[in-house]
């Protein structure tokens, strides 16, 4: 067993985080106030490969591992979820699936763009009646010649508003999860609307959506994979995801144990720096143990992912304890800070708002817990 790195995901690792600290760490307080990031960031991250990742450089990509990915995941939740929401929803979600489930026009329609940083997607899954229960959405399909109309409603839309591409999930066929079908819908297609949701406790800095589609109208060849394998493409796209907040989890706990760290060996209380009392250096100790065993999780299921092994379950497992350890560790990077850790002159406040929304999207941790109970007894909760 080799847990070291390559030189090449070394060196990939040292610039992201330069980048990070230099581009995105010095404004993530301002962008959460303002409810926006720099919409600039974008084609800065594009410039460095980090939109084309894990996409095949004849399609406008950079190429690289699953693990190469999930490194990027890391450095960009140190900086700010809602960026690195940005990237895992466009390229994890959005770009991935059109290059594992789209024709050749599809893919060089869309997929050069995407990775120039000039088209950003978004993954139209959840609706107002069914975020857990995917496979029984409502959302219509229904085909009129070489045509299909879409017709439904999505929420808690990550990139809604910015996206170019939504691929989105419709019934076009019998209940349950056989019955869904995949599209590529412009985002400037007739009858899309979309409206930015607002007052978020975190992710203040991305852009999520309400999407209404009002019989939106397009052809055959906007349809991503077969009729009726909607559902597959969701839930295959979904595995890879989780491992991808769990990374951005890794991150930003990381973040708040680095910054928890330096504060405690400045702040002085009683006469020497809080750093010294076994209290504070407990909290410290838990924070550390659990960012490092939630990284090997998700390093053990990117390492499957790179040799073609099935990776679900470990998936989920990365997913739950790293996102459940980010909530925790943000927590107690608050209590190290003590009152400064209620007021955003100091990250911590934002990562444990940030922090909270990912034990809820792209599966709870309820989700995680069945799917792991499932593969471990065979039996489905579902
Ligand atoms: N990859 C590929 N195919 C998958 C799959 C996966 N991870 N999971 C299920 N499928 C397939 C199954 O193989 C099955 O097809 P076949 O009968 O041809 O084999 C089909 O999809 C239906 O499977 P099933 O009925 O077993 O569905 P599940 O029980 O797996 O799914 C849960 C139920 C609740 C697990 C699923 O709906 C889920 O993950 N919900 C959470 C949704 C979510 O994460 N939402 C957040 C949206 S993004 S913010």
């Amino acid at each position: 067993m080799d847990l070291g790195l390559t030189q090449e995901q070394e060196q990939f690792r040292a610039l992201a985080r330069e980048w990070v600290d230099r581009e995105v760490v010095p404004h993530a307080t301002e962008w959460d106030r303002a409810e926006q990031v720099d919409p600039k960031i974008v084609g800065k991250m594009a410039e460095l490969g980090f939109l084309g990742l894990g996409i095949a450089e004849e399609l406008g990509g950079s190429g690289g591992d699953f693990l190469t990915y999930t490194l990027m995941m890391e450095e960009l939740g140190r900086g700010d979820t809602s960026v690195r929401g940005i990237v895992s929803v466009t390229l994890g979600l959005v770009a991935k699936s059109i290059q594992a489930w789209g024709s050749p026009a599809q893919q060089q329609r869309w997929l050069p763009g995407m990775c120039a940083g000039e088209i950003l997607g978004c993954f139209a899954l959840t609706e107002p009646g069914t975020g857990s229960d995917a496979a029984n959405l409502t959302t219509r399909a229904v085909r009129d010649g070489d045509d299909w109309v879409l017709t439904g409603e999505k929420i808690f839309i990550t990139n809604g508003t910015w996206a170019g591409v939504s691929l989105v999930f419709a019934r076009t066929g019998q209940p349950g999860p056989k019955g869904i079908t995949a599209f590529l819908v412009p985002t400037d297609a007739a009858g899309f609307g979309r409206r930015e949701i607002k007052g978020k406790l975190g992710l203040r800095g991305q852009a999520t959506a309400e999407i209404v589609l009002d019989g939106v109208r397009v052809s055959d060849a906007h349809r991503l994979g077969p009729e009726g394998s909607g559902f597959k493409i969701a839930m295959s796209a979904l595995d890879k995801g989780r491992i991808a907040v769990a990374s951005g989890s890794v991150g930003l706990a990381r973040g708040c144990l680095e910054a928890a760290l330096a504060y405690a060996k400045e702040r002085t209380q009683f006469g020497k720096p809080i750093a010294g009392y076994q209290l504070v250096q407990e909290m410290l100790a838990d924070m550390a143990v659990e960012t490092d065993a939630a990284r090997l999780l998700v390093w053990r299921a990117a390492d499957l992912v790179d040799r073609g092994r099935p990776f679900g379950t470990e998936a989920s497992m990365a997913k739950l304890f790293a996102t459940e350890s980010a909530v925790k560790a943000a927590n107690q990077a608050i209590q190290v800070f003590g009152g400064y850790g209620y007021v955003d002159e100091f990250p911590v406040g934002k990562a444990m708002r940030d922090a909270r929304v990912t034990t809820l999207y792209e599966g709870t941790s309820q989700i995680q817990k069945l799917l792991i109970g499932r593969a471990l007894t065979g039996i489905s909760a579902f």
